[in-house]
């Protein structure tokens, strides 16, 4: 009976020396996965602390079917919108996240107040020419706009 039992342990031994190397080549492959699904980071100013009225970058170059994290924040003295419909609506939104709230769904533009961040979580979808601007009066006429081009995955 001894001798049963140690004979499960020496297995249980091998069995769990298997499982390690194994799980040693799956490992990277999991890793690598999910790198390839975080998002990649765009950093977007809206104005800045000069108030000159443009956006930082204003023109973006995406891929479709790639997942975005846009990182807005505003750091000049007054409010500014994000605003590229068009965009937004052939985008898929996985979450913006703004102060303590996470909000999902459909987004169509953001108001970010002085000092104010959000994140945007998205997967362009349709590839274009896309408008950014922000909408408050006399803003976009300043020079407060921008384009999004949306390209086919190669
Ligand atoms: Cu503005």
């Amino acid at each position: 009976m001894k001798i049963l039992i140690n004979l499960v342990k020496f297995w249980c031994c091998c069995l769990m020396l298997v499982v390690g190397i194994y799980s040693g080549q799956v490992w990277p492959a999991l890793a690598e996965t999910s790198i390839v699904n975080s998002p990649i980071d765009v950093n977007i100013s809206l104005g800045n602390t000069a108030n000159q009225l443009k956006f930082f970058p204003d023109q973006l170059k995406l891929i479709a079917g790639e997942k975005y994290r846009f990182r807005l924040s505003n750091s000049s003295p007054q409010k500014h919108y994000f605003t590229a419909k068009e965009f937004a609506s052939s985008s898929w939104t996985q979450k913006v996240d703004a102060g303590n709230v996470e909000i999902k769904g459909t987004v169509r533009e953001l108001e970010l107040r002085p000092g104010s961040t959000a994140e945007w979580v998205l997967v362009p979808m349709k590839p274009g020419i896309y408008t950014l601007r922000c909408i408050i009066s006399g803003h976009t006429e300043a020079g407060m706009r921008g384009t999004i081009t949306v390209a086919n995955a190669s």
